[in-house]
């Protein structure tokens, strides 16, 4: 039984813990291409999520230890957890809870305002858990949009991204591009080209947001097309985040590679006709 399949047995609702979009945050969404939402997910739940994620991790910590035998256990726990086939993405097929979670009504009506879309289904979830600056783990993103990563004929998308923890501006939080969901798809970033060079007038139309702390429970949301980027974690303690992608629930699947989707049997040029796709929210 996958996964999905399960979800009777697991299911519960979380809409007590999930915000609302209002129509100044549709606003916002529209005219800078992205928008966040403070108190968008409770405390609670995402101290569930993490736990969750730590349970599939092995990444139990919440802080750079100062004891060097506990920081030898962070540092094995974090190389371990980089062995999983689907490294930090997908843990919905392997968690039911997470699954739940993911799956959330609120969630997709959410992104269903922003996108001004009648049904949205759940594409992807992806960890962000950027490592303490001490570790020597910590990583950043070179700026991109995620449509060109996305596996989807359209640019009816949207990432749900959340502060699980207090992330203030030294811990890598993300900068967006202002406007930037109106510019043409560009690179798969990390492949050896920077946005900078390839193409350097986006930094000239385009202003980058100031570092800003992210509260825990925030929910930043960006368009699919709109450019981002995060610095390393410098500090001593872990920067849990997660984002998923909500999408039109009528995109049709090009095959492109995705660690989210690849291996489900998913047919190129099909819609996501498959259990681990549901709709998650329909105006009807
Ligand atoms: O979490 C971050 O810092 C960046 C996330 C990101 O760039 C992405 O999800 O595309």
């Amino acid at each position: 039984m996958s996964v999905a399949e399960t979800l009777d047995r697991v299911y519960e609702d979380l809409s007590p813990h999930i915000g609302d979009v209002l129509p100044e945050h549709v606003e916002a969404f529209w005219r800078d291409g992205f928008v966040q939402i403070d108190n968008f997910v409770s405390d609670e739940l995402c101290d569930r999520v993490v736990e969750h994620f730590g349970d599939w991790t092995g990444i139990r910590f919440k802080s750079w230890p100062s004891d060097p035998a506990e920081q030898a256990k962070f540092k094995a726990a974090y190389e371990e957890a980089k062995k999983k086939p689907r490294w930090f993405f997908a843990i919905r097929q392997d968690d039911p809870w997470m699954f739940n979670y993911v799956t959330q009504r609120k969630f997709g009506e959410a992104v269903a305002k922003l996108l001004k879309l009648p049904s949205i289904k759940v594409l992807t979830e992806t960890l962000h858990a950027k490592m303490p600056g001490p570790s020597g783990q910590s990583s950043s993103f070179d700026w991109h949009q995620d449509f060109t990563y996305l596996p989807i004929d359209r640019a009816q998308a949207a990432q749900t991204w959340v502060a699980l923890v207090d992330i203030t501006p030294d811990m890598g939080p993300m900068q967006h591009l202002i406007g930037s969901h109106r510019s043409m798809p560009g690179i798969r970033s990390g492949f050896g080209e920077l946005a900078e060079d390839v193409f350097p007038e986006l930094f000239e139309e385009y202003q980058a947001t100031p570092l800003h702390g992210v509260p825990k429970g925030a929910g930043v949301f960006h368009h699919c097309m709109t450019w981002h980027a995060s610095a390393p974690n410098q500090t001593d303690r872990v920067r849990w985040a997660m984002s998923s992608y909500r999408m039109s629930a009528k995109a049709i699947y090009t095959g492109a590679d995705n660690l989210n989707t690849n291996g489900l049997g998913l047919k190129p040029n099909k819609m996501f006709d498959h259990p681990n796709f549901p709709t998650t929210y329909s105006e009807e």
